[in-house]
């Protein structure tokens, strides 16, 4: 069944169909005020199906439309829309700056359909002589459309990992390859990529290039040779996968020498150095005799030059040989320690399921426990809760854990930090939840020294357990406010204040630089959280797990590696100031 939020985007287009199409704007506005409606419900839609028009914003017409939608998943009315009107005045929507009432007018007036069109009229300055536009809104149409239409260099690694794992599969198929490996940055797991390399050992090496570059994947072939070649993949852009063809003995030196980084690499050509030998991606060479040794695996390279297996996340050239030279490397944090997530939404704010979907979609995880941390009230675009919301959400929570075993729901909240520091509920509201998370989504403009008291406030409060993505920034989108860590990692550390580590490969916000150092430096435990929206960003967690192993963590840095029981005992710890 379609969620609340799934309708209210429906009814939402709708509305943007019905206002470009010249209809009424007072229905088209009703349409609007049914998807705000829907969107901001509280309870599940089964239960008020044949009772929707006593809710505040929906009408006799709309809910017409919602019905249909619960039943078919699907509105007759906007396929009738979506068949009428061309497909590419959606996107122009999504420009800043064009609401329905502009797209309205460049349709209707110059027949423009979709971005590229928009832009050949702007550069013709037709544009600015439409009614409500003028040339500086044509200047500044075309700086969005540019920065809209240009792939940002390096794109997030969630964003290409998976698309870079299908290709990996569909490479380990065809059946002359003995091994393949991601390698590169996204064997590394850094935070944004620029491109997909991939090693493949193989002992027919023109038969298995001519297959790569016919893969499902593979949108374009930019170079085949018998070593390498280097095809296209779609992503969000188009993204060039590198696939590199060895022999199987040369597999593991290959595999190590392409998954980097140049740091790390340098390094260990010095080590070997030392030895008397040469590193290459072919093996490793022995300058006294000339003789090239081979590996099964990276594992016996590794050792080979003294030195322990050192995990791809590892290899930054910050440490690591000699670490693993001296004393030997830290037991790094993995998945499978991950005991509950701390930090994801349901629909009774601006997330996609129940909580009950939630707490299943835990479960099958395998996890113990999870938090629903929903939004605050202030956070209105969210749909931040009530207080009187809050309890009867507690009430779900518990009846879901009397229905579900296997699975702990805890009833958490994200609250706001306003931009004075205070809280966005109470703290006898806070003391009544299990885990209280802690976040900016406001005013990001502050000077350092205003943000810094603003955060530190909330990590004083003995109710707060969790600060969530401490630093806000978004990848290719938004910087970091303007922010003292070091004085937040104090603080944290001394109040028993956790930070998260926020999974959300958008956001991976701490990063892997602030990690090390707010756990080595100050002794800060860290919570790693998907902040899910569904279900299945739930998965989300490898991309936390892999940025907290670039960070050096173990497990015993963790938060959410405790078992129930003890993780209890930690959040109840904070109020008591133990
Ligand atoms: P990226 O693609 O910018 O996200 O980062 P990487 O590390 O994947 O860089 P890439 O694709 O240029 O090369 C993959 C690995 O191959 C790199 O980590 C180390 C090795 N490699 C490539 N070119 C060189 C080079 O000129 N010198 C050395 N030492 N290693 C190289
Ligand atoms: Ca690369
Ligand atoms: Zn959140």
């Amino acid at each position: 069944m379609p969620s609340h939020r799934d309708i209210a985007e429906m009814l939402f287009e709708l509305a943007n169909y019905m206002e470009i199409d010249g209809e009424n704007p007072y229905r088209a506005n009703a349409y609007r005020r049914a998807g705000q409606a829907v969107e901001h419900l509280k309870r599940p839609l089964e239960e008020i199906k044949e009772d929707l028009q006593s809710v505040a914003g929906i009408g006799k017409g709309t809910a017409a439309v919602i019905r249909e939608i619960i039943e078919t998943g699907e509105s007759s009315l906007l396929n009738e829309y979506r068949e009428k009107l061309p497909k590419g005045l959606m996107s122009l929507l999504e420009l800043p700056g064009l609401g329905p009432k502009s797209v309205k007018t460049l349709y209707k007036k110059l027949n423009v359909t979709n971005v590229s069109e928009l832009e050949q009229a702007i550069r013709r300055q037709q544009v600015r002589t439409l009614p409500g536009f003028g040339a500086k809104s044509e200047a500044k149409l075309l700086e969005a459309i540019q920065r809209a239409g240009t792939r940002p260099e390096r794109l997030p690694l969630g964003h290409v990992r998976p698309v870079a794992e299908e290709v990996l599969t569909q490479i380990q198929s065809i059946p002359e390859v003995v091994q393949a490996s991601l390698a590169g940055s996204i064997r590394r797991m850094e935070e944004t990529v620029k491109d997909v390399d991939i090693v493949v050992a193989t002992e027919q090496p023109d038969h298995v290039a001519r297959e790569v570059a016919s893969l499902p994947a593979v949108e374009e072939v930019v170079n085949r040779g018998t070593t390498k070649v280097s095809v296209l993949v779609a992503a969000d852009w188009l993204v060039q996968v590198d696939v590199r063809i060895v022999t199987p003995e040369q597999y593991a030196t290959a595999l190590h020498h392409f998954t980097g980084s140049k740091e790390h690499n340098v390094r260990i050509r010095q080590i070997a150095k030392e030895k008397g030998w040469k590193v290459s991606e072919y093996g490793v060479e022995q300058l006294a005799d000339g003789r090239t040794l081979t590996f099964d695996e990276e594992t016996h390279f590794y050792n080979e030059l003294g030195l322990p297996y050192i995990p791809p996340e590892l290899r930054q050239g910050k440490g690591e040989t000699e670490v693993g030279l001296e004393q030997g490397l830290p037991d790094l944090v993995a998945e499978k320690d991950i005991r509950g997530d701390l930090h994801v939404h349901s629909q009774w704010s601006d997330g996609h399921c129940t909580i009950r979907e939630m707490a299943e979609a835990a479960k099958s995880k395998g996890y113990e426990y999870v938090a629903v941390t929903d939004h605050s009230r202030s956070l209105v675009i969210a749909g931040g809760l009530s207080v009187e919301d809050l309890m009867k959400q507690r009430e779900e929570i518990e009846r879901v854990n009397r229905e579900l075993d296997g699975i702990t729901v805890l009833a958490g909240v994200e609250v706001d930090i306003l931009p004075d520091g205070r809280l966005d509920y109470p703290d006898d509201v806070l003391e009544q939840l299990d885990v209280v998370i802690a976040s900016v989504h406001s005013a990001f403009g502050q000077d350092e020294r205003t943000m810094t008291k603003r955060i530190l406030r909330a990590v004083e409060n003995p109710y707060v357990h969790v600060i969530a993505h401490p630093t806000g920034r978004l990848l290719n989108r938004r910087d970091s406010y303007a922010l003292n860590l070091p004085e937040i990692f104090k603080r944290a550390a001394d109040t028993g204040t956790v930070l998260e580590l926020n999974a959300n490969p958008n956001r991976l916000d701490l990063n892997d630089r602030h990690l090390r150092q707010a756990v080595e430096d100050y002794g800060v435990t860290i919570a790693i959280n998907t902040d899910a929206h569904r279900a299945e960003h739930l998965h989300l967690i490898t991309y936390g797990v892999g940025t907290a192993r670039r960070g050096w963590l173990t497990r015993h840095h963790i938060l959410n590696t405790l078992t129930l029981d003890k993780l209890v005992k930690r959040l109840k710890g904070k109020n008591h100031g133990s």
